[in-house]
């Protein structure tokens, strides 16, 4: 009988696999060697690091696989609420020794590698970046997976499967260039292709108008159609059975859409043209912070959140018959602005394909969505011109166009004919140009509104959001940002884990950072300092190699590390950090050999990208190569002070130069970085914090105590009277002179540097206020040298900093978003 035929089959499945893999050290290198032979397809009697990395690579992936199989059956079983993390990027970096240190089988896989002639550390290099972001707000997303994984939340993330991730920066002749990031050219271990799904997504073409059931119906005519197909990315839990699903979609041509352009006769033309769709995926758009209208990105920006909404739909309906449930099953986060067109494409779908009416759809889509904000300033703020917009997607230019009148109506019953406030809040703004205010959108739209930090919550009530804030108090939040204290303690910085857990005598702090508090018990015993410093040291000198490989430049680890790594960019003052190590070089050259002897040694390290097109940014990288060839070069200097530049950086590098790092600066000016979270990294790991009050460095500060950190600069609530005040401002002498050594060619390059030089002492300029914070970033300078001189002063500050950071792991950060925006409970796999 057919029942018997299928009991049967079961049996035998069972019989085939009814276990997990093993994770014993053969079992392992079985299935290793197994992948070399049948996945790699080399001998296993002769293979390289490359090839081993790979064919370790998958026999980890087959252990995220069944976890993932397994934990998604779950989640599927329990049906609980889950969350979906929408955003444009995600900034991964290497998944080789995160998973199995997450797996729990990092030391099983280093010893059968070692046995099979193979280290650990070697093949872990072999891996490429996975740099699918710019910077913090991706990597941001990357660490919350983590934490979302690791505190059984049902989550999954959704995103694009970009061809090339953010550029590589190449250094030629001290200036940044771009290469592609070709990071899928040879094979991506850590993904699962789904050929089978796949959405359609329309573009372009005509809304028609028609009565239906006695009511207006749209229905949008596309021109254009392109399949999003599903790549899913394994992101296991730290100790946990669970491993949740980071799903990306990648464009190819629609296989439905347009087959009559075949048999117009030009067959190859026709093939030709569909191309072209792939091309949505195909890039990740550097930020450059400035808006610019590119319809490419409006594309990718609704292809990616319409085949999530798809997706999450069909997910949502093989379990439920009542789309008005959604609200109980669904929460959707969207990462800044970049996802909000997909509140529109959920009306459209509830309206258009449901057949929901207005108030129906709004009352569900209103209540599902949540959005952080991850900007202070209005002119970054996402707009969208209506042309490209109505274009692009007319029906939803519609949709906006219903919810803005809606919108507007109620304000005026609210605020009768304040003109001018109506014009502030309109989704729409007018001008030559009319264009979507996204963010607008998004808070007219979303159940909350979150900041990253709480001096940028601050300031989106009180500043950029103040009308919103007067009309919808509680739909403000804060969220401050945190990272992983897994990949960014544990991992990356194993000796100083290792010494951490011995102390706290547990590891649980691995899941429970506010343990780390307890290291204050000990910060007085000189073994624990020893320890500590030793460590440190160990780092230092390994980045201390690196830097000679990259640089050439030999560099002392009695020096004190002083490192500044993050995206280039005029807010965040690179150039005032190097115009105070001019100030040092210029120091030391004036003093005796005497005095010489008391400098405490520095190795200055500056790191970033510069988008592509920011012109001053890729100035200060050249200025930074300027002044770094002068000073290394200079007998008189010697090792009391080097300046050397990091080039591509990114996750892996911060990996290694996070724990080798003395001290490290965040010194924007005060009331432009939401958050900030490279800061939050360096402090776990120890590294002092030489920083302006600003985004999250204000809350560190809180915990850590302002005697562990150097603070300087004016305040946020100072800066606005500041800048109006610009034009009768007189920078100091101090100021003044290292500006003019850069002017009058003491580093060379004379020409390139004028231009840079005008931001900040041509007449009224100085947006950032470099003249005016000068003296008191040297004063904490200073500071710095004199807390580094005292070995053990220091060392004390640096247990203190760690102690103090068990606030920032992004497990906090994810609890709070499940318990104040999303509502969603923990689902936790047995084994
Ligand atoms: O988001 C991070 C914060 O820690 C940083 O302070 C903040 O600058 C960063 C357009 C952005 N804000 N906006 C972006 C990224 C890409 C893009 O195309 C804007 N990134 C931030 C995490 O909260």
């Amino acid at each position: 009988s057919p029942a018997a035929e299928q009991k049967g089959r079961t049996d035998l499945l069972f019989k085939l696999m009814n276990q997990y893999l093993k994770n014993d050290v053969f079992s392992i290198q079985k299935s290793i060697v197994n992948h070399v032979e049948y996945t790699v397809a080399r001998s296993r009697f002769k293979f390289d690091d490359f090839e081993a990395y790979q064919a370790t690579s998958y026999s980890v992936r087959d252990r995220l696989i069944e976890s993932w199989n397994d934990t998604q059956l779950f989640f599927k079983d329990k049906d609980p609420k889950r969350i979906y993390f929408l955003s444009m990027e995600f900034l991964m970096g290497r998944s080789l020794l995160n998973s199995i240190y997450n797996l729990g089988i990092k030391d099983t896989y280093a010893e059968a590698l070692r046995q099979l002639g193979f280290d650990l550390e070697v093949l872990v290099e072999q891996e490429r970046d996975a740099a699918l972001g710019n910077g913090g707000l991706g990597r941001l997303a990357a660490c919350f997976l983590d934490s979302l994984a690791t505190l059984d939340y049902p989550a999954w993330g959704y995103g694009l499967r970009y061809e090339y991730g953010l550029f590589k920066q190449v250094i030629k002749d001290g200036f940044q260039h771009e290469r592609p990031d070709y990071w899928l050219n040879f094979g991506n271990p850590w993904e699962i292709e789904r050929v089978h799904i796949t959405y359609p997504v329309k573009f372009y073409g005509k809304v028609e108008e028609t009565m239906r059931d006695g009511r207006k119906h749209f229905e949008w005519i596309p021109s254009e159609m392109v399949e999003a197909v599903a790549y899913d990315n394994p992101i296991p839990g730290f100790d946990t059975n669970n491993t949740i699903n980071l799903r990306l979609w990648a464009a190819k041509p629609s296989s439905e859409f347009n087959i009559q352009s075949y048999d117009t006769g030009d067959y190859v033309n026709a093939i030709l043209n569909k191309q072209h769709a792939e091309t949505i995926s195909s890039v990740l758009y550097p930020d450059d912070r400035t808006y610019q209208g590119k319809e490419l990105r409006l594309k990718q920006q609704h292809f990616f959140v319409s085949a999530s909404l798809q997706d999450i739909i069909r997910r949502f309906k093989d379990r439920n018959d009542n789309i008005n449930d959604l609200v109980n099953k669904v929460a959707l986060q969207i990462n800044d602005t970049h996802p909000t067109i997909g509140v529109v494409e959920l009306m459209r779908t509830l309206i258009d394909d449901e057949g929901l009416d207005w108030k129906t759809a709004w009352g569900i889509t209103t209540k599902v969505f949540t959005f952080t904000n991850h900007s202070v300033v209005p002119e970054v703020l996402e707009k969208w011109p209506v042309e490209i917009l109505g274009n692009v997607l007319p029906r939803h230019l519609q949709i906006i166009y219903d919810i803005n009148f809606l919108f507007l109506e109620d304000l005026k019953k609210k605020y009768g004919n304040d003109y001018d406030r109506l014009a502030r809040m309109s989704i729409i703004e007018e001008g030559e140009k009319k264009s979507v205010r996204m963010a607008t959108l998004a808070l007219v739209t979303c159940q909350t509104v979150n900041g990253v930090s709480e001096i940028h919550t601050d300031l989106m009530k009180s500043m950029l959001f103040k009308d919103f804030y007067e009309l919808w108090p509680h739909k403000f939040q804060n969220k401050t940002n945190g990272v992983t204290q897994r990949r960014w303690l544990a991992f990356s910085n194993p000796g100083l884990g290792d010494i951490i857990t011995k102390w706290l005598e547990t590891d649980a702090w691995m899941k429970n950072l506010d343990l780390l508090s307890d290291l204050r018990k000990y910060v007085d015993d000189p073994h624990l300092q020893e320890e500590w410093l030793r460590v440190r040291r160990q780092n230092k000198s390994r980045l201390a190699t690196y830097i000679e490989m990259i640089s050439g430049v030999k560099v002392s680890i009695d020096a004190l590390f002083d490192v500044q790594v993050k995206r280039i960019h005029e807010y965040k003052r690179q150039f005032l950090n190097i115009l105070s190590i001019i100030h040092r070089y210029d120091c030391i050259k004036n003093i005796s050999p005497e005095e010489r002897k008391k400098v405490v040694p520095r190795v200055c390290i500056i790191g970033g990208k510069a988008a592509p097109g920011y012109e001053i940014a890729k100035k200060i990288i050249k200025l930074v190569h300027a002044v770094g060839e002068k000073l290394n070069n200079d007998p008189d200097i010697g090792h009391l002070l080097k300046l050397v530049f990091v080039p591509d950086y990114n996750v892996s590098v911060a990996e290694l130069v996070i724990p080798a790092s003395d001290l490290s600066q965040h010194i924007s000016t005060a009331g432009n970085e939401a958050s900030g979270t490279g800061s939050m990294k360096f402090a776990m790991n120890g590294c002092l914090i030489l920083g302006t009050m600003d985004g999250a460095n204000i809350e560190i500060r809180e915990e850590i105590g302002h005697e562990n950190m150097f603070i300087f600069g004016a305040r946020a609530n100072e800066v606005p009277k500041l800048r109006a005040q610009r034009k009768e401002f007189q920078p100091p002498r101090e100021f003044r002179r290292v500006v003019g050594m850069i002017r009058n060619g003491v580093f060379g390059h004379q020409e390139h540097f004028q231009a840079l030089c005008d931001t900040v002492d041509g007449q009224g300029e100085d947006l950032y206020l470099l003249g005016n914070d000068f003296l008191s970033y040297l004063e904490a300078q200073e500071a710095v040298d004199k807390a580094f001189a005292d070995r053990n002063r220091w060392a004390k500050m640096s247990i203190l900093s760690t102690a103090g950071s068990g606030k920032f792991s992004s497990d906090r950060t994810m609890k709070e978003y499940a318990e104040q925006s999303w509502d969603i409970q923990t689902c936790k796999r047995p084994l």
